[in-house]
């Protein structure tokens, strides 16, 4: 298929990191203009990956004009040409899946059974989708002409690197707007990459800048007046605080914020495909997913028989190396992060929930959580009700479908959530009343270039993916 991607990637050696890296505005790597680095480290090791240019205010100065004047041109071209750079871009990450691959887990912390068969088949898809979009605006009902915005400031989260850019900069550069994009301060590798993959490809200068660096660069890019279009993917605290900034004045704004989503099974459910499911749904990525499925929510009647396969499929997840094509959990990617799920954790147990874990020996260096599983759980918990964006689930239980739904839609946020029935009448009658952006059924964290995905309440505003993601940044 169209998706295939390079054979299973076994070792460091297929990455060659180099121990320094510069910010790329304009079509060239560059020092920071105060000369400011910091240090990438791998999560599962501690060691140091390499030290990269750390952007500041006049960076982004200099990447917003470097983007700017590439916009007349690349927003000019015919959208055939602009889909070749991007089909173009989507085959080079192909060929190099590999090593982008065994880059993301270094970088990241993730096993490579995720980077190589998750993140970057979608990485390829998404560029390959909205490649195909280029040429076809003019016939999408949008009428004859619809236009770009112009620069977009794009900031993005640790916790799919690659993948968060590739929602942002594909879209954008299918419609015809140019980019500065910032990548989280614990992940800038995979981006960097990125940006020699857009010289590789060709692609015109200042229309892809790429900025690492801290949340201080992430807010000068927001606030530059120069930037039309605004999209970020973080924490809700982070998100209120851009849309205060962007308020008032006239940048579009998407923000893809927390969730606490719920993984809802009925009595009917085929248990051995939930289990399946709620594993996928809250230790895929260590849990480090917008919208895991962070609660489960389990109908009384077969909480007990449903908690004992859980217990037994989860002492046999293996944990360790990310780069071993056997491990399931990887490390946590920061030791901030971990601080955030161990200070959670802790509440849970201070408030009085029951904590569970699988035996299970952590590495004696890097950033580990075991997989957590909590019962006992009353809905007043903090573990119920923040966003812990670790391996920790909190069971809770209902016994009528209206309490199920009461108990999903309790909570400030509203990205995702999961039914569990054989039941195809009450599939459709729980999905709704449920308020989150995405529902899956009988299945978890499926995703897809050509799907819509975003949040209701503080999950956020606006879609990505889909031709929604393109009307994000058009004006029609
Ligand atoms: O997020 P931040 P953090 C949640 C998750 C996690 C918590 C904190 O619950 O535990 O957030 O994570 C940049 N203006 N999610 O601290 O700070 C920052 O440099 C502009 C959910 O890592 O929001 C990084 O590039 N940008 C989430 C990006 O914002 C700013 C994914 C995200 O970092 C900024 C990540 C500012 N003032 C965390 N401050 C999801 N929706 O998937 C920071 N940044």
């Amino acid at each position: 298929s169209a998706f295939e991607y390079a054979p299973a990637p076994e070792s460091r050696s297929v990455v060659d990191i180099a121990p320094s890296y510069g910010l790329f505005i304009d079509g060239e790597f560059t020092e920071a203009a105060d000369g400011k680095v910091f240090k990438t480290v791998s999560p599962s090791t501690e060691e140091v990956l390499s030290e990269v240019a750390q952007a500041g205010a006049e960076d982004v100065e200099r990447a917003v004009k470097a983007a700017r004047k590439a916009f007349a041109s690349w927003s000019a071209l015919p959208g055939s040409e602009r889909a070749k750079y991007l089909f173009r871009i989507a085959r080079i990450i192909q060929e190099r899946s590999r090593e982008l691959a065994v880059l993301e887990t270094l970088d990241n912390g993730k096993p490579i059974k995720e980077t190589r068969d998750a993140d970057l088949p979608l990485v390829a898809a998404h560029f390959f989708y909205y490649a195909g979009w280029a040429d076809k605006l003019g016939h999408a009902g949008y009428g004859a002409n619809p236009r770009p915005l112009g620069v977009a400031g794009q900031v993005i989260p640790w916790n799919f690197p690659l993948l968060m850019l590739a929602w942002k900069i594909a879209p954008a550069l299918a419609t015809g707007n140019t980019v500065v994009l910032k990548p989280a301060e614990t992940t800038p590798l995979s981006a960097l990459f990125f940006a020699d993959i857009c010289r590789q490809a060709g692609l015109p200068k200042g229309v892809v800048n790429i900025l690492p660096g801290y949340g201080d660069a992430g807010a000068a890019l927001v606030a530059h007046p120069d930037v039309n279009k605004v999209a970020f993917t973080g924490s809700t605290a982070v998100g209120k605080e851009i849309a205060r900034t962007v308020a008032g004045t006239h940048k579009k704004v998407t923000l893809e914020l927390g969730g606490k989503g719920a993984n809802i099974v009925f009595d009917d459910a085929p248990i051995d495909q939930a289990v399946e499911g709620i594993v996928n749904g809250i230790f895929f990525n260590q849990g480090q997913v917008c919208c895991a499925g962070s609660r489960l929510l389990v109908q009384e009647s077969i909480e007990e028989e449903l908690l004992d396969s859980l217990k037994r499929r989860l002492s046999t997840l293996r944990l360790g190396d990310p780069l071993d094509k056997n491990t399931d959990i990887g490390a946590i990617n920061s030791a901030e992060q971990l601080a955030r799920i161990t200070s959670l954790v802790d509440a849970g147990q201070a408030e009085g929930a029951e904590r569970w874990s699988p035996a299970c020996e952590l590495p004696s260096s890097g950033y580990w959580f075991a997989p957590t599983l909590f019962t006992q759980v009353t809905q007043a918990h903090r573990i119920a009700r923040d966003e812990i964006f670790g391996p920790v689930l909190s069971v809770l239980t209902f016994r009528t479908p209206d309490e199920a739904v009461a108990k999903a839609n309790n909570t400030p946020y509203g990205l995702s959530a999961g039914i569990w029935t054989e039941k195809g009448s009450r599939i459709l009658a729980v999905a709704n009343k449920l308020r989150a952006g995405v529902i899956w059924s009988n299945t978890f964290n499926k995703f897809d270039p050509t799907s819509p995905f975003g949040g209701y309440k503080e999950s956020g505003f606006g879609r990505e993916g889909g031709r929604h993601g393109l009307e994000a940044y058009l004006d029609v």
